[in-house]
């Protein structure tokens, strides 16, 4: 592929959308050609799927109809935006991708990481992220700041946030733990401290990246 994949990952209310939102800013002013997509969602199939993942009248749904949800979801986005746009030479950043379905459904659920790791790259035809940022922040915090943004927009929590708290404590060491196993693409970011600092470290990691890889080629 001739673009650059750059992912966004982390738990409930780190700051990804803001991030993701900001690199992307930074990029266009520069002169990339930058695609900003989100999973599950990005694509009017995936944004349907998301609305049945994330409604409350679903808490029953099992871990496998979970998981083959935001496999659909991603199949239809990687189709029909992320592999046209990186064969394109774009730079696509999404908020979220493979790397949540690894923590939440196979770490925290318990579903088999090898069956869904085979699944996964029948989903997205062996397209993987080049740079991924894991916003590292207490859970506690990340819920709040997630509450209060819901707050400010009359949201109410998803059936994801509702989950208890020890669920966000295992989804960040599950995070963790991926950034351990893949240390040359994951980057792991502290969130606990402002937002300007926070994007001033991932835009000196991924201009350095860029500049290595010659990009664009
Ligand atoms: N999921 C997803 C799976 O289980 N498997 C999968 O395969 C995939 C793809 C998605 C859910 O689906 C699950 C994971 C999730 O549970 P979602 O609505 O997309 O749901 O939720 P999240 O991705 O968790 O996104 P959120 O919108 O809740 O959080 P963000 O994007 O991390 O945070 P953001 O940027 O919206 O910030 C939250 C608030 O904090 C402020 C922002 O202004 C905002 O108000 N903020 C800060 N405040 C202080 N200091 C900072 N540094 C701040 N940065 C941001």
């Amino acid at each position: 592929m001739k673009g650059i994949f750059i992912t966004f990952e982390g738990i409930e209310g780190c700051g990804k959308t803001t991030q993701a939102h900001l690199l992307a800013g930074y990029l266009e002013e520069q002169g990339y050609k930058v695609l900003k997509t989100r999973e599950p969602g990005g694509t009017e199939i995936s944004e349907a799927v998301r609305e049945i993942l994330l409604s409350n009248d679903f808490v029953k749904m099992h871990p496998h109809t979970e998981v083959l949800l935001y496999l659909a979801s991603r199949a239809q986005h990687i189709s029909d935006k992320i592999k046209p746009a990186l064969e394109k030479g774009m730079i696509v950043i999404s908020d979220r991708f493979s790397d949540s379905t690894f923590v939440y459904q196979c770490y925290v659920r318990g579903i088999d990481y090898q069956i869904v790791e085979e699944m996964n790259s029948f989903t997205t035809e062996g397209i993987s992220p080049d740079i991924t940022f894991v916003l590292d922040l207490e859970p506690e915090e990340g819920l709040r700041r997630a509450v209060s943004r819901n707050q400010k927009h009359s949201r109410k929590e998803d059936r994801m946030e509702k989950e208890s708290l020890e669920f966000h404590q295992k989804v960040r060491e599950g995070y963790l733990k991926m950034a351990e196993r893949y240390p040359d693409r994951i980057h792991v970011i502290s969130s606990n401290r402002d937002k300007t600092e926070v994007q001033e470290e991932i835009k000196g990691i991924v201009g350095r990246i860029l500049s290595q890889r010659g990009f664009p080629g």
